[in-house]
């Protein structure tokens, strides 16, 4: 699937729907999300120049945008509040949604599609890839006390924006159906990469028996925990505000540490196809590990810890299946650029999982360290 490009004049009209005060000036994609359209807004107040995020939610993968919005709304509410109560930590931010003139938090286009608009939040930035081992750190410890911030959530259950997301039972199933289906003819041309992922398929159930068990809770997660999802101070190189928030929704904390691992530990961009750069690097996992640990490990259960490096593990065999389910039904979910990004993407990741397997021990010895 391929973005869609949208004229100044339409961005214009969708941004006069929200209370935003000043002229209008322009309109540029943003950012290098996978899932939905992202504009920086300039407005121009009175001779300065503010700017807007502003994002076309995807409908095609959130069924229920009204949701998302109502739980992207309780939860940067409740994390001002937390801001608010932590008076030194002035440049951690939270995510703050403009409002429209009928007071909702998102507006409707003319074809009934949903939008919103942030606050753009200066001086910072988000990395694809993580430059080094403080930035590591840094996100992993921001997630962790994100997940903090959320333990005492006011309010009934959060909702489930999409579905069985971190099933990964299910992600497998999907990716059966998608073989047997074959609507492309493309299952001949990912023939090794189906096998690498059934060859697996034993533990892909492992996280969800712990919950099942009652060994690992369930808590209000991120779900999308990747580098580019948090942005990165560019004073203080601390990770202040996490965005992405379509997803927050009742998950397990390994879900987020894991995506984490698979994100922030790769030297790689997650679609390069020169799969000699791509493994798992074991710095950047201790740095990941020891800031997570930093803002977690006051409310993480012994099975939750025990199971961190496994995590990254799982979540990145989930994440490769999804690729190349997506591949096999022909790129309907993710954005691409080219008619093999997925499958290239799903390559990528399984040479990761290779990787993680590889350096289990050394990971388990060095969390007994901790
Ligand atoms: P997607 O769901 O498509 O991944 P994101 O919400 O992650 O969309 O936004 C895409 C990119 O836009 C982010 O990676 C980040 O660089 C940028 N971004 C999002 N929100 C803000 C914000 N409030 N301030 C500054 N940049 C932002
Ligand atoms: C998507 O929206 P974005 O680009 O931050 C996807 C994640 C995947 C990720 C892979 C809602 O994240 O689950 O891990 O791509 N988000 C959704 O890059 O499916
Ligand atoms: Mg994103």
């Amino acid at each position: 699937m391929e973005g869609i490009a949208r004229s100044q004049k339409e961005i214009k009209e969708i941004c006069s729907k929200f209370f935003i005060y000043g002229d209008f000036m322009v309109a540029v994609p943003f950012g290098n999300g996978n899932i939905n359209d992202t504009y920086q807004v300039t407005y121009d107040q009175g001779g300065a120049r503010l700017h807007y995020i502003l994002q076309h939610i995807n409908g095609r993968v959130f069924k229920n945008p009204i949701h998302v919005m109502n739980n992207v709304d309780r939860v940067t509410q409740h994390l001002i509040q937390k801001i608010r109560g932590r008076h030194s930590e002035t440049r951690y931010r939270t995510l703050r949604l403009l409002r429209s003139f009928t007071d909702k938090p998102y507006v409707q286009d003319d074809d009934g599609n949903f939008w919103r608009a942030y606050i753009f939040v200066e001086n910072a930035r988000s990395y694809d890839v993580l430059e080094n081992e403080s930035q590591a750190y840094n996100i992993a410890r921001a997630f962790g006390l994100f997940q903090n911030d959320l333990v005492d959530l006011p309010g009934e259950r959060l909702h489930e924006t999409i579905p069985d997301f971190h099933n990964t039972p299910k992600r497998m199933e999907a990716l059966e159906q998608a073989v047997k289906a074959d609507a492309y003819g493309r299952v001949k041309t990912a023939l090794r990469e189906i096998d690498f992922a059934m060859k697996r398929k034993e533990e892909a159930g492992i996280l969800l028996k712990l919950n099942e068990s009652g060994d690992i809770p369930e808590r209000i997660t991120h779900n999308d925990t990747k580098a580019n999802n948090i942005l990165i101070d560019d004073l203080t190189g601390e990770g202040v505000c996490v965005i992405d928030l379509d997803t927050v929704m009742p998950g397990l904390a390994l879900y987020d540490f894991g995506d984490m691992m698979r994100s922030g530990t790769n030297p790689a961009e997650e679609d390069e196809v020169d799969l000699r750069k791509v493994y798992m690097d074991f710095s950047m996992f201790e740095a990941m590990l020891r800031g997570f640990w930093s803002s977690g490990s006051s409310f993480l259960t012994p099975a939750e810890k025990e199971y961190l490096p496994f995590s990254g593990r799982l979540i990145t065999l989930e994440i490769g299946i999804r690729f190349l389910t997506d591949y096999l039904n022909g790129d309907v979910y993710f954005k691409t650029k080219r008619p093999t990004h997925n499958i290239e993407r799903s390559r990528n990741q399984f040479k990761l999982v290779e990787s993680m397997e590889q350096q289990m021990d050394k990971m388990t010895a060095l969390l007994s360290q901790l």
